[in-house]
């Protein structure tokens, strides 16, 4: 089987009049986002322009787990970037945050690590009250990158960005829609019907006023000035980390199945 029919059986394409429906579908690994499902989710994007005014992304119905984040064994371990610009992740998130019509996270299930990268991403976030949301890079001894850190500054408040990233901790639905993680918060019986009907709404509206404030709030929400030198010290201080006994510790913990044990080197 090609990978481009692999990708395709991972996430599935749906055209419902101009509202295209993007399903991730590898419930044994429970959506991880691997370079494959990645790929399905980009591929199945590119299919859609032209054709659509609104994009949903969503889950099998029903799951307990939208995606458990980036695909851990596909993490770089050779003193490289686990997060740099060209991993299938980023790519991914650059194509949902580039794409020139709406796209909503449908989220049932709890969202993990980099999925909630990919959440962040999306323009509306519609979820039921089996959705959670965490941020793991601290299980992992993973230092984030930080174009991820600027989605999560530009859309919640640092204190709750912090503690999601020091305690990994999920944050539940009732919690998720009072922090403002999520546009609207609806019973499971709904979530289908209501995140349909609001992509059919913006599929009423002007779509290229639509794509350019789109294309503008990114490019605005984006936009953090960091001196050269600021930047290089970051990449300094991650590199440190990513080279970390630490974050061998932490992938070889999960390949493992059994806690991590850090030791802060
Ligand atoms: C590969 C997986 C994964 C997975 N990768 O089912 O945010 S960052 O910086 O950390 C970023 C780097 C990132 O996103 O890292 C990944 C962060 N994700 C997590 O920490 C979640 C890891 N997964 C879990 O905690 C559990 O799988 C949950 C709670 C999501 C579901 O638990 P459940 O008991 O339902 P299993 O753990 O049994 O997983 C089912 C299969 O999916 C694989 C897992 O290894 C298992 O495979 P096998 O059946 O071959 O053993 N799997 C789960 N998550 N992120 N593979």
């Amino acid at each position: 089987m090609s990978s481009a029919t692999v990708s395709q059986e991972l996430v599935h394409s749906e055209l419902r009049g101009e509202v295209g429906i993007l399903t991730l579908d590898n419930y044994a690994k429970r959506n991880a986002l691997s370079r494959e499902l990645l790929s399905g989710l980009v591929d199945g994007l590119q299919g859609f322009s032209g054709k659509v005014r609104a994009v949903i992304l969503r889950a099998e119905p029903d799951v307990k787990v939208w995606s458990a984040g980036h695909d851990v064994t596909e993490l770089a371990r050779d003193k490289s970037d686990p997060l740099a610009y060209g991993d299938p992740l980023e790519v991914a998130l650059r194509a949902i945050r580039n794409f020139p019509a709406p796209v909503i996270a449908m989220v049932q299930g709890s969202v993990w690590g980099g999925a909630f990268d990919l959440v962040m991403s999306c323009d509306v976030v519609i979820a039921d009250e089996t959705a959670s949301f965490a941020i793991t890079p601290a299980n992992l001894g993973l230092p984030y990158n930080t174009a991820g850190l600027l989605h999560f500054i530009g859309r919640l408040p640092l204190n709750l960005i912090k503690e999601m990233f020091f305690t990994a901790a999920p944050i539940k639905a009732q919690d998720s829609a009072r922090w403002g993680i999520v546009n609207h918060l609806v019973s499971s019986a709904d979530i289908d019907n209501l995140t349909f009907a609001r992509a059919q709404e913006i599929c009423t509206k002007a779509p290229l006023a639509i794509a350019v404030v789109k294309e503008q709030l990114t490019v605005l929400s984006d936009y953090e000035p960091i001196a050269a030198q600021i930047s290089e010290h970051i990449e300094d201080l991650r590199r440190k980390v990513y080279d970390s006994e630490d974050f061998q510790e932490g992938i070889n913990a999960f390949l493992q199945k059994r806690r991590p044990s850090f030791q802060g080197k």
